[in-house]
């Protein structure tokens, strides 16, 4: 059975380009619940355990480097089938494969700078939710 948790970040370029708000009544439009929220900045340490699963790959300094380079909103949301909805909702990483209607779509600047993170697995949902928050942020 799928679960009804995914955990999201507004990415720097995203805060930077002042579309936490657009990006948030997007969310809310699609009928995501928010559970926990917060403004934050990835230390570089946070951001390579994060990102831990692609430190061999070609961009993975320069993803370190990017997800640390300005604050970001942190949030777990609650939705049914809330991965693969949730997926669906913020498109491609690649935003000119993005779908119209898509978050990367209208807001991401690039395949590196692509304004949003969505979890892509139950499991991964709930390491990544963990790692950002303490049961005690969570409503
Ligand atoms: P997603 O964020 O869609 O789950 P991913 O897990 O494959 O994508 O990669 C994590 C992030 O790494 C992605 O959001 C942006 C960056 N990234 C992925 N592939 C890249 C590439 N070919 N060049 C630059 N950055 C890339
Ligand atoms: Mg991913």
């Amino acid at each position: 059975m799928s679960g009804n948790r995914t955990f999201t970040m507004i990415k720097p370029d995203a805060v930077e380009s002042n579309n936490i708000g657009n990006i948030t009544q997007m969310i809310s439009d699609a009928g995501f619940s928010i559970k926990a929220m917060k403004l934050t900045k990835l230390s570089r340490v946070q951001a390579q355990k994060f990102y831990a699963v692609h430190k061999e790959r070609p961009f993975y300094d320069e993803l370190v480097e990017y997800m640390t380079s300005g604050p970001i909103i942190a949030a777990i949301l609650e939705k049914d089938n809330a991965v693969t909805d949730f997926r669906n909702l913020i498109g491609s990483t690649d935003p000119s494969e993005a779908e119209d209607g898509t978050i990367r779509k209208k807001y991401a600047e690039s395949k590196g700078r692509n304004a949003i993170h969505g979890s892509d697995s139950d499991e991964n949902a709930i390491i990544e939710s963990e790692f950002h928050f303490q049961p005690s942020e969570i409503v």
